[in-house]
């Protein structure tokens, strides 16, 4: 079963290369992002509770992502693997994750993050934001709040999956194909 967590910052490719790979490795892509728009475009009183700390740049928290994510899991129980997309954002969150495979006889295969300077990422999200209709990627003061939480919160997940050797870091800047052909070089090593 291969098991991969996309990683790296708001706007560093993670949505955009999930659906090349979706398609090369007929995995099932699970965005917590794309989760909790869907939650809020539904109403539900999760998705009303998420969009006001979405909407600030600020994370969701850990119990409502890994609540999603494990009901995904159980929904899915024929799947050939899983790309992890947005999750896991918090150490508690990567521990959780290693439970909830570890109780279906599964483990993460690796994680491949996708490194973008600060600059770079500020303007895809404002480009992004021009026609996506989110609020999160209009306003450059919530995408610099995304970034700090990103900075604090998200990037010592890093350092979890450095500690079991699962970590591999790719450039982020360049052509999508290009990238995605970087990505595939890796996957293919597990
Ligand atoms: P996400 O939906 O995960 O949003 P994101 O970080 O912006 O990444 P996304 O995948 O959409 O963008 P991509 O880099 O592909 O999260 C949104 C919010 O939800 C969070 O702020 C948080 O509040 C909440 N949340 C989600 N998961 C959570 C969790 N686990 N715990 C707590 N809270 C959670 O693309 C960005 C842009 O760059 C696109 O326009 C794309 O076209 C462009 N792009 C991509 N690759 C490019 C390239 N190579 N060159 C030029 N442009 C490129």
């Amino acid at each position: 079963m291969l098991n991969l967590v996309l990683f790296g910052p708001p706007g560093a490719g993670k949505g955009t290369q999930s659906q090349k790979l979706i398609e090369k490795y007929g995995l099932i892509h699970l965005s917590t992002g794309d989760l909790l728009r869907g939650e809020i475009s539904q109403g539900t009183t999760l998705g009303l509770e998420a969009k006001k700390l979405m909407d600030e740049g600020l994370l969701v928290p850990d119990a409502v992502v890994i609540g999603m994510i494990s009901n995904k899991l159980d929904a899915n129980k024929e799947a050939k693997g899983f790309i992890f997309d947005g999750f896991p954002r918090t150490v508690a969150q990567a521990e959780a994750l290693d439970s909830l495979l570890e109780s279906k006889a599964s483990a993460i295969s690796g994680m491949i993050a996708l490194e973008v300077n600060d600059q770079e990422l500020e303007q895809r999200l404002l480009l992004r934001g021009k026609d996506s209709g989110r609020p999160d990627d209009a306003n450059p003061e919530v995408i610099r709040k995304r970034i700090k939480e990103y900075n604090d919160k998200t990037a010592p997940v890093a350092g979890y999956y450095k500690g079991q050797n699962k970590f591999t870091s790719i450039n982020g800047i360049g052509s999508i194909d290009g990238i995605f052909g970087e990505i595939t070089k890796v996957i293919d090593t597990y």
